[in-house]
């Protein structure tokens, strides 16, 4: 297909060829587990698009303008813009919802997840995706927010987001010890990429990865996998 200019009105936007798939991003955990996942797949199977890395400015606020809100309304990264050799365009948003996408239509071997048929194991990568987007990424990025970008400091939500935070990890801990060293079956998988991003950030944000003895040895085994330490490098 001919050379398209940008579906998305993205003022910044190149001219691009279809098929691409452009992943609208910052280098932060949720953009991360798109691109190690992104990375993983064009390592293990010919993928029928190009990547296209865009990478927001948030200080202009970028990810708030009309043209962007127009395919992620909730304002945030990351947003998958896939345009295939006909034209035809999907856009999706959700961390959750972008991982289980690129890994039911492209992880055609299921080196990264598991698939309906797979019992137990696509039973617990629904609970423990859910249970990272909802719970892992919502208490860390308050905690975030509030000791470093909140206008007041209050000490007590802070807390509260720490506190709940180590809970957390105390969870995750325990279900890696108990399932193996890894949180879903025995393999890297889409769960376990998610909930990686942030909790290698845990010790930028205070928390002592050497209190979770399990969770510590598992962010080293996935961080020095070659294709992960490379796209941890992609900014
Ligand atoms: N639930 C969303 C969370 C996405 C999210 O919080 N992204 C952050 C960056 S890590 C963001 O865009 N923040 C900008 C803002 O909140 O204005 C997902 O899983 O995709």
């Amino acid at each position: 297909m001919a050379a398209t200019t940008d579906y998305e009105h993205d003022p910044k936007g190149q001219e691009l060829t279809a098929p691409y798939l452009k992943l609208y991003t910052v280098d932060s955990p949720n953009g991360r587990k798109i691109s190690i996942f992104l990375e993983l797949l064009k390592k293990d199977y010919t993928l029928p698009f190009e990547i296209n890395y865009r990478f927001l400015d948030f200080s202009t606020g970028e990810h708030k303008q009309p043209w962007y809100l127009d395919i992620n309304p909730n304002g945030k990264i990351p947003t998958i813009s896939e345009v295939d050799s006909e034209g035809s365009r999907t856009v999706l948003f959700e961390t959750g919802a972008i991982l289980q996408y690129l890994a039911f239509k492209y992880d055609t071997e299921k080196k990264y997840h598991y698939g309906p048929t797979d019992g137990k194991n696509f039973v617990d990568q629904l609970q423990w995706l859910t249970y990272v987007i909802a719970s892992l990424d919502s208490c860390q990025f308050n905690f975030v927010f509030f000791s470093m970008f909140a206008p007041e400091k209050n000490p007590a939500v802070i807390e509260y987001f720490i506190d709940t935070s180590k809970r957390v990890y105390s969870v995750l801990d325990s279900r890696l010890k108990t399932n193996h060293g890894w949180l879903v079956g025995d393999k890297l998988n889409i769960a376990d990429i998610a909930a990686f991003c942030w909790v290698r950030s845990g010790p930028r944000f205070g928390i002592d990865l050497t209190a979770y003895p399990d969770l510590d040895a598992w962010v080293q085994r996935i961080e020095k996998i070659d294709v992960v330490a490379k796209a941890l490098e992609i900014k």
